[in-house]
């Protein structure tokens, strides 16, 4: 961090005096786009969305560079399902039936990716459909169980991540993880791990995102307390005009394409869905 940076942070610590934000954050009109990285400094991020817990999206050209942008995408912008085999086809991963609701989350099950590849291909072939349901590939370690040198670089807006060097300096686990999965895949409404934010770039396709900032997921709770699986879903919707839950605003919703790069700031909650990303039917069966 540079020393401008630091006195800015210093001085934004010193007026809060250890207390934190009780109001419930209020949802911002629009969701910035960064453009270009080289009239972006960490500073930029530091003060525009870190400190003021702000979500962005930041354009292709950030991460250009990247190995698994070059190597793990076709021509045509689809997954390289052939490169992918070659390197990984043995590995083990961890996949999560969208289609069955366990709790606020999705029964997993494990197995070779190239498995995965197999159903993936089926799935496509089976017209966005399948007897086996609609499987997702979540949270697979490519960085702690095998080398990722060459497919990503780590934008300096997230060198600091403190999560990940506990683990780093354990050797032992991270919270590194890789997503892949077919449209009509998706991810139900969560905030992440300890409250912390996070970073996630599109290889390729597309998904939209549905962000809330902290505290607005009070007025989304059940009679029980419980927060909400899928926040898309017309029973929940139409359960919200019911109960007069209009107060909570809408949410943010960030369509995010090949290649960009969605910041989430710490607490927001959020719900993720996989987009046609290419030409072809969509749903999910
Ligand atoms: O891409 C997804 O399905 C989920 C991503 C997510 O929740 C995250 O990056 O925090
Ligand atoms: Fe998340």
């Amino acid at each position: 961090m540079d020393r401008e940076t630091r006195v800015f942070a210093e001085n934004h610590f010193r007026r809060l005096r250890g207390r934190l934000p009780s109001r419930v954050c209020p949802t911002p009109d629009r969701v910035d786009f960064i453009e270009n990285p080289d009239s972006f400094s960490y500073a930029d991020f530091f003060k525009g969305y870190l400190i003021p817990n702000l979500p962005c999206v930041f354009s292709s050209a950030f991460t250009e560079g990247w190995g698994s942008r070059r190597h793990w995408v076709t021509p045509s912008g689809k997954p390289d399902f052939d490169y992918l085999l070659q390197n990984y086809g043995d590995v083990v991963v961890p996949v999560a039936n969208c289609g069955v609701q366990e709790y606020n989350s999705n029964p997993k099950e494990h197995m070779p990716l190239r498995d995965y590849i197999c159903y993936w291909k089926e799935f496509i072939q089976g017209h966005y459909s399948s007897p086996r349901g609609c499987l997702y590939l979540k949270d697979w370690h490519l960085c702690r169980d095998s080398s990722a040198e060459g497919i990503f670089t780590l934008p300096v807006y997230f060198s600091s991540d403190w999560l990940n060097e506990y683990w780093d300096t354990l050797d032992v686990d991270d919270y590194r993880f890789i997503y892949m999965g077919p449209t009509g895949t998706w991810s139900p409404f969560h905030a992440d791990i300890f409250r912390s934010f996070s970073w996630s770039v599109n290889i390729c396709g597309r998904k939209k995102w549905f962000l809330f900032p902290p505290g607005q997921e009070e007025a989304l709770r059940d009679c029980h307390g419980g927060l909400p699986y899928d926040v898309t879903a017309p029973a929940f919707l139409e359960s919200c005009r019911h109960q007069g839950l209009n107060h909570c605003s809408p949410p943010l919703e960030v369509t995010q394409e090949a290649g960009e790069m969605v910041f989430v700031p710490s607490g927001w909650h959020h719900q993720v869905h996989n987009m046609v990303g290419w030409p072809h039917p969509a749903p999910c069966a």
